[in-house]
């Protein structure tokens, strides 16, 4: 962990005792003058850092902008996502700049977060809006052990991760539309866009899109989304603190990846059927030029849709766009 995570961690842990100069000095094993540097740099970015005779320095507020190093340090043990993270101003997609560490092999488990997006994508080419500051726009780089038919149980894990870490950060309770959208109602707060490199029987690497609409009023979504988009501070009524929603959000990925990794699947998969707003209902799906009715049943062990039509037959859909059937 590098100097400025280790005197936030620090900082945060010591909260109003505070941790003298010299404390910080011999943890990182440098000057006391390198660590006022540092407190000084920190302050610049927007940290309220007091410094006082009695307490050392004492972390009173923090951002509201995304800060690798403040992430780090707040993200405690974890086991593979988020060992590493970047955080852009701006960017073209998370997704391509995590497609350039996956050819260049870079580990699994590193997340890249930008405070804005000038061309975020949904699935099949949509457009994703993004603005400045106002959301949780990250990918996350996975080498997961799955054949490419199990994808979709990444997607389902993802969406209960999500879902989670909400949940947690916010006391709110969204729903779950298969496979990929957050909603509360019918209006979606979350998106998840998985890309995969893979050969015919196994995934090379997966590059798991988020984008979570955080501090967004309802004016400020474009005139399209207005009908179907919804924020965390539209439904909670108030700003939501995004560094505390993307360590949670970080943290609850890391757990369900850890499940699946570990053959749990169904466990997930169970917490995922609670949550989801899809299953018993009658609905329209469009999987590219093939539209099926029906009844969502359930969901499988590879985390298709298992849904019942009109003639008693049963499909397993893994992918696609879900309506409610009229
Ligand atoms: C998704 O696609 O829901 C996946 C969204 C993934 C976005 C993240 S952000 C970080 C990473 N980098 C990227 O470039 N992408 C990922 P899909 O199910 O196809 O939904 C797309 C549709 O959602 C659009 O056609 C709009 O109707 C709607 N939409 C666009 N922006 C939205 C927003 N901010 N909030 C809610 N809905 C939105």
């Amino acid at each position: 962990m590098n100097p400025d995570a280790q005197i936030l961690r620090s900082l945060r842990g010591a909260g109003e005792a505070g941790v003298s100069g010299a404390a910080l000095a011999k943890s990182l094993g440098v000057s006391r003058a390198a660590v006022w540097a540092r407190i000084e740099e920190l302050r610049r970015a927007g940290y309220d850092i007091e410094a006082s005779p009695h307490h050392g320095y004492r972390l009173h507020g923090s951002p509201d902008r995304l800060h690798a190093d403040d992430l780090l340090a707040r993200l405690g043990p974890i086991k593979v996502i988020g060992r590493d993270i970047q955080v852009f101003n701006e960017t073209s997609s998370t997704n391509d700049i995590v497609e350039k560490l996956a050819r260049d092999l870079v580990a699994e488990g590193i997340a890249v977060f930008a405070e804005s997006q000038t061309k975020g994508r949904g699935r099949l080419g949509r457009r994703w809006s993004s603005p400045a500051g106002k959301g949780l726009w990250l990918s996350v780089l996975l080498r997961p052990n799955l054949a490419p038919a199990a994808a979709t149980q990444l997607t389902v894990s993802t969406a209960v991760a999500v879902a989670r870490a909400i949940e947690k950060n916010t006391g709110l309770q969204p729903g779950i539309k298969w496979p990929n959208d957050i909603v509360f109602g019918t209006r979606k707060c979350a998106g998840i866009l998985l890309e995969l490199g893979a050969e015919l029987d196994h995934i090379k690497h997966v590059i798991l899109g988020i984008g979570i609409d955080v501090n967004i009023l309802a004016e400020e979504f474009p005139e399209e989304l207005r009908p179907i988009a919804t924020s965390l501070q539209a439904e909670a009524g108030h700003p939501i603190d995004r560094p505390s929603l993307a360590t949670a959000l970080l943290q609850e990925l890391d757990a369900v990846y850890a499940r699946l990794r570990a053959g749990d699947f169904h466990e997930i998969g169970d917490e995922w059927m609670r949550r989801c707003t899809t299953l018993g209902q009658r609905v329209t799906i469009r999987v590219a030029d093939r539209v099926v009715t029906g009844r969502a049943e359930a969901l499988d062990e590879d985390g298709a849709l298992l849904v019942r039509t009109e003639h008693g037959r049963l499909e397993h859909i893994i992918g696609g766009d879900v309506s409610l059937a009229k």
